[in-house]
């Protein structure tokens, strides 16, 4: 048995998220973490809120509310979509929690003191009368390039220019709309990164089974233009993990946080140090999650993460850790994906554009959700949603493959023999064929499974669902019951057991409807089928069940056509 520990980027705590989201962390994670637990292998699979920086005091102030209770609010919304689209985490965090104040500010001290923090002085806006510094995106002002009157410190909305503050005409303050803005000396800390860059290639270098979109963008980050650059941690911010040495202050860095992107994947760790709190654990109990010097030198560590956010799991972080000249465990495999886009254009959580997981779950349970996005994963190159695809998806895949499969036997089953898996005949040539068919069938999706081909594997797992539906259409039971009842009674033994087998492969895709399927069985024997003829016998003759309701309805074109033009336009 192996240990596995499953990271997903952590979603940012200002607003819902939309499907692409879903579809390049969270969803492919809990997929894998699913299927490791179905195999028999311990796993600790982590996800949490990303809660600091610019976004989300942004979006606290426009809702009128605290930060921190704007903050507490949206974690328990995200909590319960995410509970709601059936993500196994054993742990959702927070990234403000208490633990990871003190692993930031652990890790920064163990940077500080190894050389690698740079204290820099720099000069930037300060409104007198919000009596702060004020981050880009916290400075509005006329762009050079456009004349638009509301660009923003960072990016002009209008034509897209990337600007710095000091590029602004007329800069004001976006909180108060004041004018009165100084250039001010202020201190911030860099993460040498420079100085670690020779450590962090060898180690991306070492890693040859990276998928290429990890490893490509690693390397464009190391070698374009002037290279690897140091990178600045700290902010003038008021919400975030303040600025300290471990837990000495930090002189000249008074009132300050650190940047977002420090602390957010530090709380990979500080989450499960957060599971081991919630459930009564001791240190060692996470530790060994994460400490090689306290029994994580066996565990494998996998990433899962959209293409955007590459960047900082394959450098910033390695840096962190590197730096640290502690024994923390470091990413053994980062899955990263493309993008969704959606009907035509693109997901924006801006522009309210796209589904967003609440509407998605408002129309139709998780597993339709979770089918599509699975067997559509943008792995090697960008995917997009269409309602037509996912109409046909569903009705197809869900419903006539697999759905019909299970109400087909189970019925046949009530009417001729009762709810009670049939005794009589046994097994000839084309079950034996079966068998073997399945057998090689499931070792392709197993080898996809463990490869997180996840689009691939969806094909896989479809390929066997069919095999069972042509087997039953050659096998036809409900024509050789009239003439030789046995055998068709070892059929249907054998199909009533192919349901069982189907809802322990199938459970990493598709929970709810393979708990219902087991249910309907009356089993609960989730155990992974070595060998697929034995497992075909785990149901014994005289085994009750009871025939479920539908499994998956199909979607009408009605309901499309609706679903079209109510997502078409900007949520509001
Ligand atoms: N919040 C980031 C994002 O959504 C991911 C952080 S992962 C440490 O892009």
């Amino acid at each position: 048995m192996a240990r596995i520990l499953i990271t997903s980027a952590i979603p940012y705590i200002n607003g819902i998220k939309h499907l692409g989201n879903l579809v390049g962390s969270q969803l492919p994670a809990d997929l894998y973490a699913r299927y490791m637990r179905g195999r028999g292998h311990e796993v600790m699979f982590i996800c949490a809120t990303d809660e600091h920086g610019t976004p989300a005091e942004l979006a606290a102030a426009k809702a009128g509310k605290p930060v921190e209770d704007y903050c507490a609010e949206m974690h328990e919304v995200q909590k319960e979509i995410a509970a709601g689209f059936r993500l196994s985490f054993d742990h959702f965090g927070r990234s403000s929690s208490a633990r990871n104040h003190r692993l930031t500010q652990h890790f920064a001290g163990a940077l500080a003191e190894n050389g690698f923090i740079e204290e820099v002085v720099e000069r930037q806006f300060f409104s007198v009368a919000d009596n702060r510094f004020l981050p880009d995106r916290y400075i509005e002002g006329t762009c050079p390039n456009c004349g638009y009157d509301k660009a923003r410190g960072d990016q002009c909305e209008n034509c897209t220019k990337q600007l710095d503050p000091t590029d602004l005409i007329d800069p004001r303050s976006a909180i108060s709309g004041s004018t009165e803005l100084e250039l001010r000396e202020t201190k911030h800390l860099y993460l040498r990164q420079r100085a670690l860059k020779d450590e962090i290639e060898a180690w991306i270098d070492s890693k040859t089974d990276w998928p290429v979109l990890t490893t490509s963008i690693a390397k464009k980050w190391l070698h374009d233009g002037e290279g690897l650059q140091d990178r600045g941690i700290t902010r003038d911010l008021k919400w975030g993990v303040p600025v300290r040495k471990g837990s000495e202050p930090w002189p000249g860095m008074e009132g300050k946080v650190f940047y977002v992107w420090f602390d957010a994947p530090i709380e990979y760790i500080a989450g499960t140090a957060e599971w081991a709190d919630a459930n009564g654990k001791a240190d060692a109990d996470w530790e060994r999650w994460w400490r090689t010097d306290r029994g994580a030198e066996d565990v494998r560590y996998v990433q899962f993460m959209g293409k955007d956010n590459v960047p900082f799991h394959t450098l910033s972080f390695p840096a962190t850790i590197m730096g640290s000249r502690e024994p923390w465990k470091l990413v053994d495999y980062i899955k990263s994906f493309n993008y969704l886009n959606y009907d035509g254009g693109q997901f924006s959580t801006s522009q309210g554009r796209g589904v967003f997981m609440d509407q998605a779950l408002s129309i139709l349970p998780a597993d339709y959700w979770r089918w599509w996005l699975l067997s559509h994963a943008p792995e090697n190159s960008d995917s997009e949603f269409t309602w037509e695809n996912f109409q046909s998806s569903v009705n197809k895949d869900l419903a006539d493959v697999l759905g019909n499969l299970v109400s087909r036997v189970t019925k046949f089953c009530r009417s001729k023999f009762g709810e009670t898996v049939p005794a009589g005949g046994s097994p000839g040539e084309r079950e034996h064929q079966l068998v073997a068919e399945l057998q090689q069938q499931l070792a392709a999706y197993e080898t996809c499974m463990e490869a997180m081909e996840v689009r691939k594997a969806a094909a896989e797992l479809r390929a066997l669902w069919v095999a069972g539906n042509e087997y039953l259409q050659s096998a036809a039971p409900w024509t050789v019951v009239k003439t030789d009842p046995e055998q068709a009674q070892a059929m249907i033994r054998l199909a009533l057991n192919l349901i069982r087998l189907y809802a322990v492969i199938s459970r990493p895709f598709i929970p709810d409807a393979a708990a219902s399927m087991m249910a309907s069985l009356g089993c609960e024997d989730w155990s992974w089928p070595a060998d697929v003829g034995r497992a075909l016998e785990v149901l014994p003759p005289g085994h009750g069940f009871t025939t479920p309701e539908v499994l998956f309805r199909k979607i009408t074109d009605e309901e499309r056509a609706e679903w079209q033009t109510r997502f078409s336009g900007v949520r509001t």
